[in-house]
């Protein structure tokens, strides 16, 4: 089957405390490159990797967090039975004009039963300094900091994992890699609108709307070692790792920005099928699931959200 439908995430807009060291963290460490700064003082940026014009905008608040996370469909077509499909199950739907984001779409906006604002868009500009499709190089020039490609996923925190699973799953259209089952229910679960092993993640939580991470591929293990380098060099705060994960088989570092939204920077992970089953993990093997090294949680990697 062919990628129809939700096709990936397109971006997230993160509230950061200080814009100026929000910026320095995301395009100088992390490598991602500024696109545009705007009259209400949002800042975009994208990976060198990618063709949509934008994929993570800054704005500065008093509190840090996610305000949301929007995903790609495949034609506005799509957009429109998605629109339909969402209102069918009583969410109500808010329609967010063209040019709310410079050289967005209209998108179509809603809550989650987590709690979190996701949105649908299917159109967007491509970038004016998109990778070259021409006799390309490797890269239209050297990779900056921790190298990210491309912006890859969020994982969410919130209440009601089944619901929101069962809403990804039956109205748009996603498959559910991996799974967490505890004795009183499902505490997380991975799920995936394409060949990557998750494109979003929820884990149970009693506060609606929380962030837990926002992450950034990189294309190799060597290079999860040069994100811990600069993570030294440059005192970012550490979270933890590098390491991997058991659950979607990524090789991971964790760490914190200047506002205190925690990063992800990953390599690897196997390529996910919408045949395949979905993989489950127990209460017992949990650890290994999360970090497969350590092979136990740490409070902070559990507890801090935004
Ligand atoms: C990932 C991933 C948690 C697990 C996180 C896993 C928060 O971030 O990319 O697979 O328990
Ligand atoms: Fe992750």
């Amino acid at each position: 089957m062919s990628l129809t439908g939700v096709l990936r995430p397109g971006y997230v807009q993160l509230r950061v405390l200080d814009l100026a060291a929000a910026v320095t963290h995301y395009v100088d460490r992390i490598g991602l490159d500024e696109v545009s700064r705007e009259k209400d003082g949002r800042v975009y940026l994208k990976g060198w990797d990618e063709f949509d014009r934008h994929s993570v905008i800054l704005r500065e608040a008093d509190t840090p967090g996610m305000d949301v996370v929007g995903f790609k469909v495949a034609s506005d077509g799509e957009l429109d039975a998605f629109k339909n499909r969402i209102e069918a199950k009583g969410i109500a739907v808010r329609e967010v004009p063209a040019g709310e984001q410079p050289g967005m779409g209209r998108r179509v906006s809603f809550v989650v039963p987590t709690g979190h604002r996701i949105e649908l868009f299917a159109q967007v500009e491509q970038s004016k300094t998109a990778p070259p499709i021409m006799n390309p190089d490797v890269w239209p020039s050297e990779p900056r900091g921790m190298r990210a490609t491309r912006f890859d996923h969020v994982l969410l925190y919130g209440p009601d994992i089944d619901g929101v699973t069962a809403f990804f799953t039956e109205v748009l259209g996603f498959g559910v890699a991996e799974k967490v089952e505890m004795p009183d229910g499902t505490l997380a679960v991975w799920l995936s609108c394409s060949n990557k092993a998750h494109d979003i993640a929820f884990v149970k939580h009693a506060e609606p709307g929380k962030f837990h991470h926002a992450a950034f591929f990189l294309e190799s293990w060597h290079d999860v070692g040069h994100a811990a380098d600069i993570i030294a060099r440059y005192n970012v705060s550490l979270d933890i790792g590098p390491t991997r994960h058991g659950i979607t088989r990524g090789q991971t570092i964790y760490f914190f920005d200047p506002s205190g939204n925690r990063n992800e920077v990953f390599a690897g992970g196997y390529t996910h099928y919408p045949d395949h089953p979905t993989r489950i993990w127990t209460a017992d093997e949990l650890g290994k699931g999360i970090f497969y090294y350590q092979k136990e949680l740490n409070d902070r990697f559990l507890g801090v959200v935004t």
